[in-house]
């Protein structure tokens, strides 16, 4: 399998929401032929990894079955698994992991950062990558009161942790990346603080993935409504870039290829 964190940076990450009740795409998504339509479009625009999310992990959103996850995600996998760019599932059951790497992922993408039962060993025995992403709390109640002594050393010890973890486990360190999981547990100060020092998050020289697209703290900065974030959210994504993430996850993936790509002829002119 190709390695996607061996590759030269910064990588630009599509969103792909299979769930009815994500808050930025509304149920646009919900059928596999408008999905697949979107996965194209971003393929064209120049994506570099595709992250299929069958549940949703905005603030209070219900959880789905293991079953209805599957449902909404291996159709995906397996219709574009023959397409040149490779594939994440975000998921935190075990269960779905299993499939979508019977199904071709190549990525792992998990909020809980494999902390559900059985979660690290399925990574483990398969050749996937992944990313530990760390959230305070749970989606149904981490955004009541986010609290830390300080945000950057928490995240960082915890993401430490699990990288152990993991390691204990046999996944190899070359195969992990790291998230701050920016609105995971956090306040708008929580989450400015960890985008100013996003540089001292990196563990072992492990790649960090960023996830701002229309994300609340944009709004709340420049009171925008979702629908207006866009260009909010490809400054965020370049600044996240400078300030040393690999992988941006982002919704709107032109206009982030197009900063990702005057990044590179500049940087590496
Ligand atoms: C993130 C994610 C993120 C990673 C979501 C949304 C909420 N995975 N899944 N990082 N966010 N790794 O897109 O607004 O920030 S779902």
């Amino acid at each position: 399998m190709q390695s996607i964190l061996n590759r030269k940076g910064p990588l630009v990450m599509g969103i792909l929401n299979t769930t009815p009740d994500s808050f930025s795409d509304g149920g646009r998504f919900v059928q596999k032929k408008s999905a697949l339509k979107h996965a194209e479009h971003m393929i064209d625009e120049g994506v570099d990894i595709l992250d299929i999310g069958g549940e949703s992990t905005r603030p209070g959103a219900e959880s789905v079955s293991v079953q209805e996850e599957i449902d909404r995600v291996l159709p995906l996998i397996e219709a574009l698994k023959g397409s040149k760019v490779p594939i994440s599932v975000d998921t935190s059951k075990p269960e779905v992991m299993q499939e979508a790497i019977y199904a071709g992922a190549s990525m792992i993408n998990d909020v809980y950062a494999l902390q559900a039962e059985g979660a690290i060993e399925v990574v483990a025995n398969s050749q996937v990558e992944l990313c530990l992403m760390h959230m305070q709390g749970t989606p149904g109640t981490m955004q009541k009161a986010p609290r830390y002594l300080d945000p950057v050393t928490e995240v960082k010890d915890f993401l430490q942790q699990r990288i152990v973890a993991c390691v204990e486990q046999g996944i190899n360190k070359d195969r992990i990346c790291l998230d701050p999981g920016i609105g995971f547990g956090k306040n708008l100060e929580h989450n400015c603080q960890l985008l100013k020092h996003l540089d001292s998050i990196v563990i072992d020289g492990l790649p960090l993935l960023v996830g701002i697209s229309r994300k609340n703290m944009l709004g709340q900065i420049l009171k925008l409504e979702v629908s207006e974030r866009l260009n909010a959210s490809v400054n965020a994504a370049l600044l996240a870039i400078t300030k040393g993430a690999k992988i941006v996850r982002v919704h709107d993936v032109k206009e982030t290829r197009q900063a990702v790509d005057l990044y590179n002829a500049i940087e590496f002119s």
